[in-house]
């Protein structure tokens, strides 16, 4: 079973009902997170994850139907060249639903920085799938959505949602039932902030170092059990409102992640020496009692994870830092 199948069989192929449509998508960081595929073709994970979404960031994205040979891209308002890897991912998504001969300009902003380990790919594949329900007119249900969008990015599925969100991996051999699903659980004065060290494209894609991980690491028979107990623990942090153990799992997720991809063969390593740096000062400053933690995804960029009655005391850390 193919993704095109599956969306086949869901008899939503029609023509564009509309000249355009415009869809917003905020991002979401993982705090429990997926790294490894159990079927590359359908993008379905070997281990459930949980994230947390960015309200404020994320990407706006405008489909407009246009008399041409070929879909246009523009990103941030700059034409994105036809043999990109990016234009040709997008284009490769809509082509899964695109009925015949209709193209589009999709024009795309982001509020974060693109592929900088931000998850941009995840707000943009998930603004692209709401853009495409609106000017399809499909009218399907965020769980369907969120279900199609992981064809284009696997942690889009998050990003349909605020709050807490599991993206459960499914038991369907097809990927039928993995998608996002929200959590009731809420912990409206936990924090997100990030003080950028790069903002340019990152060294190795996340999908190529998930396939180099699943295939080379020695570490990677743990990962799963590894997930499994921190998102046990992530659950009972959420429930009890402590944030302490909050920052302690998915800080010790991100590492256990980290530590998982380094061991690949040929290793990879996300990190740059601002990161390094970055973590020790986090550490440093728990000694002083400021309840702060990191976590990091496919980049060199941390995100920092505090309660909102410490922001103030953050800042003054990390002067640079942009709230999200
Ligand atoms: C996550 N990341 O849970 C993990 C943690 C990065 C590190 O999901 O291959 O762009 O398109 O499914 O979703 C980034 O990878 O990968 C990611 P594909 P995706 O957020």
């Amino acid at each position: 079973m193919k993704p095109y199948d599956i969306i086949h069989q869901s008899s939503i192929k029609r023509l564009p009902q509309k000249t355009t449509a415009t869809a917003f998508a905020p991002t979401n960081i993982a705090l429990i997170k997926y790294w490894g595929k159990r079927d590359a073709s359908l993008n379905l994970p070997m281990t459930d994850s949980l994230s947390l979404t960015l309200p404020h960031h994320g990407t706006q994205t405008t489909l407009t139907c246009i008399d041409a040979a070929d879909d246009r891209v523009l990103l941030n308002d700059k034409p994105v060249a036809t043999n990109t890897p990016f234009y040709l991912k997008l284009v490769d998504f809509i082509n899964l639903f695109r009925h015949s001969t209709e193209r589009f300009l999709i024009n795309t902003y982001n509020n974060i920085p693109t592929s900088a380990g931000l998850a941009s790919s995840a707000s943009g594949f998930a603004a692209l799938t709401l853009a495409l329900n609106d000017i399809y007119a499909w009218q399907l249900e965020r769980r369907m959505l969120s279900m199609f969008s992981r064809f284009g990015s696997g942690s889009a599925c998050r990003s349909f949602w605020e709050g807490f969100v599991l993206w459960q991996k499914g038991s369907h051999p097809y990927g039928l039932d993995s998608y996002g699903v929200p959590l009731e659980l809420n912990f409206p004065s936990v924090k997100m902030g990030f003080q950028l060290i790069q903002s340019t494209e990152k060294s190795i894609s996340s999908r190529d170092a998930m396939n180099i991980t699943t295939r080379t690491s020695p570490l990677y028979a743990a990962w799963s059990d590894t997930v499994t107990l921190h998102l046990r623990q992530m659950k009972e942090a959420l429930i009890n409102q402590d944030f302490e153990r909050l920052g302690e799992v998915a800080e010790h997720n991100a590492l256990a992640m980290h530590a998982t991809m380094q061991a690949a063969w040929p290793s990879i390593c996300y990190a740059l020496p601002e990161t390094w740096v970055q973590m020790a000062k986090v550490r440093d400053l728990r000694k002083t009692g400021l309840l702060i933690f990191f976590t990091q995804d496919a980049g060199p960029n941390l995100k920092f994870i505090f309660q909102e009655k410490d922001q103030e005391k953050v800042k003054a850390h990390f002067p640079e830092m942009i709230m999200t």
